[in-house]
C-alpha cells in the first residue's frame, strides 16, 4: 500500500482495580493508538503500548507519540510500495524505540491483511483456534485481599495466574496461594527485575512451591546473573525484558539464562520479530507464552493471534476485558472456560467503536498527512 494519512491519538482506560507491581502503581491506562490510511482506502489500527513512565522499559507514551510523529511515519510515507515486512527494515536506520515501531508494523499489518482478506493469525502461522489464558495478578494490599482476587480469577476459568512479587512480598503470599488452591492450580511469580545477585538464595526459597515459572528477577542485562540463578534453582527461568529481538533470544538459550520466554510484541519492535523469537525458541524446544501490557481490545486482539502460533503452549497473560476494563475501545474479550477465540476476522479482526473511541479519547488527536510534492 501506499501510505496516505495517519492519525494518533490518546485513550484513557480506567483500570477495574488498581496494578500493582515492583515498578509501581497503575490505576489508568492511557494507550496511544496509531491509525493508518492507504492511497487506495486501505485503514488499520495499531496500539503502542509504551506506558506513561519509562519504569518497564526505556520508552513512554509521549516520547513514542513524538517519536511516531516525526520519525517513523515520515520514514513510511517516503516508501512507495509499503508491506508489512518493509516496515521494520524502512525503519531500520533510527535506533531504539521498539514499541513505536511495533504500533506502526502492527497498523499497516492490520490495513494490507484487510486488503487481502487474510486474518492477521493465519498471516502469522496460527494453528488454534483459541488459546489458553492467564491472569496477572497485582501485589494486594493484604494477603487476605490477595486469596480473594486469586479465588475470583480461578472461579472465572483462568488456566494459570501469575503472582507480581518484589522483596518484602514473595515467599508468604506464594506459599499461601499454593496452600489455599492446591498443587493442581498453574502458578507462577514475576519480579519485573526487583532482584539482584545477593538475592539468589531468597529466591531458591521459592522452589518449595510448584512454581512453573520464575519471570525476569534481575536487571534487563544481566544474563549472566540469570543464568547463575537458572543453574541454582528447580524452577524455571523465564525473560520478559531482557529479549528484544530474536538475536537476544538465541543469546539468552545459549547462555541457559531462561529456559522459558515471554514474548511480547511491542517490547521486541513488532509482531514479526515475535514469530521470529518464537521460531528460535521452538527450534531450541524453549516454550513461549504471550505476554501483556494492559493493551485495549485492539492490542489483545493482535496479542491472540500471535498465541495460536504453535510454540504459544503456555497460557498467555491475554485475559478477558472485564479483567482490565469496564469500557474499551473494541467489544469486549470473554472467556471460554480457561480460553479465549482467536479473532478470525480480517486484518486483527476487530476494529475500534467509534462512539466509545470518541468518548476514552483524551488530549490531543494529531493527524499526520503525507507531505505533498
Ligand atoms: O511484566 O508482564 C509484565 C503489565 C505492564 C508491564 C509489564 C507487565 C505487565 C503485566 C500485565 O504483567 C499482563 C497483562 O496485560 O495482563
Ligand atoms: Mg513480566
Amino acid at each position: 500500500m501506499k501510505l496516505a494519512a495517519a492519525e494518533l491519538r490518546t485513550v484513557a482506560l480506567p483500570l477495574v482495580t488498581p496494578f500493582r507491581t515492583s515498578l509501581g502503581t497503575q490505576t489508568v491506562r492511557n494507550a496511544l493508538l496509531v491509525r493508518v490510511l492507504g492511497a487506495d482506502g486501505e485503514e488499520g489500527w495499531g496500539e503502542c503500548v509504551a506506558e506513561d513512565e519509562p519504569t518497564y522499559c526505556s520508552e513512554y507514551l509521549e516520547g513514542a507519540a513524538e517519536v511516531i510523529r516525526r520519525f517513523l511515519l515520515p520514514a513510511l510515507f517516503a516508501v512507495p510500495n509499503l508491506d508489512p515486512a518493509g516496515v521494520a527494515p524502512a525503519l531500520a536506520h533510527l535506533r531504539g524505540h521498539p514499541m513505536a515501531k511495533a504500533a506502526v508494523e502492527m497498523a499497516v499489518l492490520d490495513a494490507v491483511l484487510r486488503a487481502r482478506g487474510t486474518s492477521l493469525a493465519v498471516h502469522l502461522g496460527g494453528v488454534r483456534p483459541s488459546v489458553r489464558v492467564g491472569v496477572s495478578v497485582g501485589i494486594a494490599g493484604s494477603l487476605d485481599e490477595l486469596l480473594d482476587t486469586v479465588d475470583r480469577h480461578i472461579s472465572a476459568g483462568y488456566a494459570r495466574i501469575k503472582l507480581k512479587i518484589e522483596p518484602g512480598w514473595d515467599l508468604e503470599p506464594v506459599r499461601l496461594v499454593r496452600e489455599t488452591f492446591g498443587t493442581a492450580l498453574m502458578l507462577t511469580v514475576d519480579a519485573n527485575t526487583a532482584y539482584s545477585p545477593a538475592d539468589a538464595r531468597h529466591l531458591a526459597g521459592l522452589d518449595a512451591y510448584g512454581l512453573a515459572l520464575l519471570e525476569q528477577p534481575y536487571d534487563p542485562d544481566d544474563l549472566h546473573g540469570h543464568a547463575e540463578l537458572a543453574a541454582k534453582m528447580d524452577t524455571p527461568i523465564c525473560l520478559d525484558e531482557s529479549i528484544t529481538s530474536a538475536r537476544d533470544a538465541a543469546a539468552a538459550i545459549r547462555a541457559r539464562a531462561c529456559s522459558i520466554i515471554n514474548i511480547k510484541p511491542g517490547r521486541v519492535g513488532g509482531y514479526l520479530e515475535a514469530r521470529r523469537i518464537h521460531d528460535v525458541a521452538q527450534a531450541n524446544g524453549v516454550p513461549v507464552w504471550c505476554g501483556g501490557m494492559l493493551e485495549t481490545g485492539l492490542g489483545r486482539a493482535a496479542n491472540l493471534a500471535l498465541a495460536a502460533l504453535p510454540g504459544f503452549t503456555l497460557p498467555g497473560d491475554i485475559s478477558a476485558t472485564a479483567r482490565y476494563y469496564d469500557s474499551d475501545v473494541t467489544a469486549a474479550f470473554e472467556l471460554d472456560g480457561d480460553s479465549i477465540g482467536v479473532p478470525d476476522g480480517q486484518g486483527i479482526g476487530v476494529a475500534p467503536d467509534r462512539v466509545a473511541l470518541d468518548r476514552l479519547t483524551v488530549g490531543s488527536l494529531r493527524r499526520v498527512g503525507r507531505p505533498s510534492r
